[in-house]
């Protein structure tokens, strides 16, 4: 026996995972569980994956430790998975092929396969560096009150009522993940339901965000494998008989990984859905520009939650539409019924990120501000993400082309159809595996990939692979 076999955090692990089962639907607390229970029952859960059996062999405990691991308290540490998205760059770096391609994370690429710092990112920072005024001390524990301001305007549209009433916070956080973590935990500590729907597939890093910041997730359909459109029934259905006052994660646009999204009429039905259940929307907006490469249309689905006047939460991220992926930029807001319950809601969200973090990093929210503050930046940055939104479809049609020129069989018209940074393949794990042996590519094990890391030059490359997984793999 091994001291994680004997520690308090597995004995709760190996009780709770009998009570438990495990992936999305499976992830559920007990309604009277503390906070502090909850966090600590979904880490434990967190820290064992569903295929292990039990937590000490699975562990890999005894098999990892080795002659120069004896003596360290931390020789009983079981070494993780990669991340299912970030692994894909860690295996394809260690990759020495020169046709290797990255078609994993979703970043930007140029035509040639480069990552892009966008021209108006570059006049900003240069902006930030002439002006000697600028110093590096801490900001607000809510961050750089401008860059809030226009990071509202810019998701809910300058004339927005929630904006003129004073009636939403917007707090600057770490990029969309952070946004949504910290938008997790107020949830968590002041919203009376604690349960989080969130659709399936979905970003594979939503149920871990949400279960650890105390949340229980539970899942509603939303993508149909065999019209590889969207279950707008299912999702209705799932949405109607969730429980009153339900948390529903919604993503604003390009919806990850599918790249399907509703159309403004069903986003019409899912919003009275919604409403006259007393659901609670919150919105992942890490695309906005991304999906027509217009930044107001992108915003259209979270602008119906706030034109009927009730209330929402919306993570945003610089990440994609600025290219600012490193620099973790990103804003929560949280629209409310009046000012006063906005203002005493951004007193409290101070509190969940004191402990966290303390305050947020200055240079990115500096970068945006700059650029959302300028006219002639503005224009020019809506200019490049158009340019970035509109190479991401051409690959589309090239890849749609490159497969009906091989005659690929099936029914390709989803990759064309689909929007935002990704197309849903289709392909299957042994398929995916298949093409990063044979051909190098790397991809998601869900068949993702991202449309944003192909360019002219790799599309017939992937059309190759992509047509001897499907003859030859099963
Ligand atoms: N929401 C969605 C829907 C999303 O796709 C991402 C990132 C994020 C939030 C977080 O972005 P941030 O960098 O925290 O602002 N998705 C890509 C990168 C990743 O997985 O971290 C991806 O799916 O490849």
């Amino acid at each position: 026996m091994n001291k994680a076999c004997s520690g308090q955090i597995s004995a709760r692990v190996v009780s709770e995972r009998k009570e438990m089962n495990c992936g999305i639907h499976g992830v559920s607390f007990s309604s009277s569980a503390t906070p502090s229970e909850r966090r600590l029952s979904a880490l434990a859960r967190h820290l064992i994956s569903p295929s292990e059996s039990c937590s000490c062999s699975a562990s890999g405990v005894s098999a990892s430790i080795t002659s120069s691991d004896v003596g360290s308290v931390f020789s009983h540490v079981a070494r993780a998975p990669e991340d299912p998205i970030l692994g894909v760059t860690v295996a394809y770096n260690k990759d020495s092929s020169p046709v290797k391609l990255n078609l994993g994370v979703g970043a930007y690429r140029t035509e040639e396969g480069k990552p892009l710092v966008l021209n108006v990112v570059r006049k900003a920072e240069q902006q930030l560096v002439n002006n000697r005024s600028r110093v590096k001390e801490y900001l607000p524990i809510v961050g750089l009150a401008e860059f809030n301001k226009l990071s509202a305007k810019l998701i809910f549209g300058v004339d927005s009522p929630c904006i003129r009433d004073n009636r939403v916070t917007t707090v600057q956080c770490l990029s969309g993940t952070g946004s949504l973590r910290v938008g997790g935990e107020f949830l968590t500590r002041h919203y009376h339901q604690r349960i989080i729907y969130i659709p399936v597939p979905t970003w594979g890093n939503h149920p871990k965000v949400f279960t650890l910041a105390g949340l229980s997730v539970k899942s509603y359909r939303y993508y149909d494998p065999i019209t590889r459109g969207l279950d707008f029934k299912g999702l209705l259905e799932d949405l109607d008989s969730a429980p009153s006052g339900a948390i529903v994660l919604l993503h604003a646009c390009a919806h990850n990984p599918t790249g399907v999204d509703p159309s403004i009429q069903q986003w019409e039905q899912i919003r009275q859905m919604i409403r006259s259940k007393g659901l609670l929307p919150f919105f992942d907006s890490a695309y906005q520009g991304f999906a027509s490469g217009n930044l107001d249309k992108d915003a259209q689905s979270v602008r119906m939650f706030v034109a009927d006047g009730g209330e929402c939460i919306v993570a945003q991220s610089f990440a994609k539409n600025m290219g600012l992926y490193g620099e973790r930029v990103g804003a929560l807001s949280i629209v409310c019924k009046t000012a006063d319950v906005a203002g005493k809601v951004e007193s409290q969200l101070k509190l969940v990120i004191r402990p966290m973090y303390s305050n947020p990093p200055i240079h990115g929210a500096s970068i945006v501000a700059a650029i959302l503050r300028d006219r002639t930046l503005y224009d020019e940055w809506t200019i490049e993400l158009k340019a970035m939104a509109d190479r991401i479809i051409s690959m589309r049609h090239q890849l749609f082309n490159a497969l009906r020129d091989r005659d690929t069989p099936g029914d390709w018209s989803h990759i064309i159809k689909q929007i935002g940074m990704f197309t849903f393949t289709g392909l299957n794990v042994r398929q995916v595996s298949f093409m990063t042996r044979e051909y190098h590519i790397y991809m998601t094990a869900d068949g993702r990939i991202s449309m944003a890391g192909l360019s002219s030059s790799t599309v017939s490359h992937l059309a190759d692979a992509i047509h001897a997984a499907v003859t030859h793999v099963a």
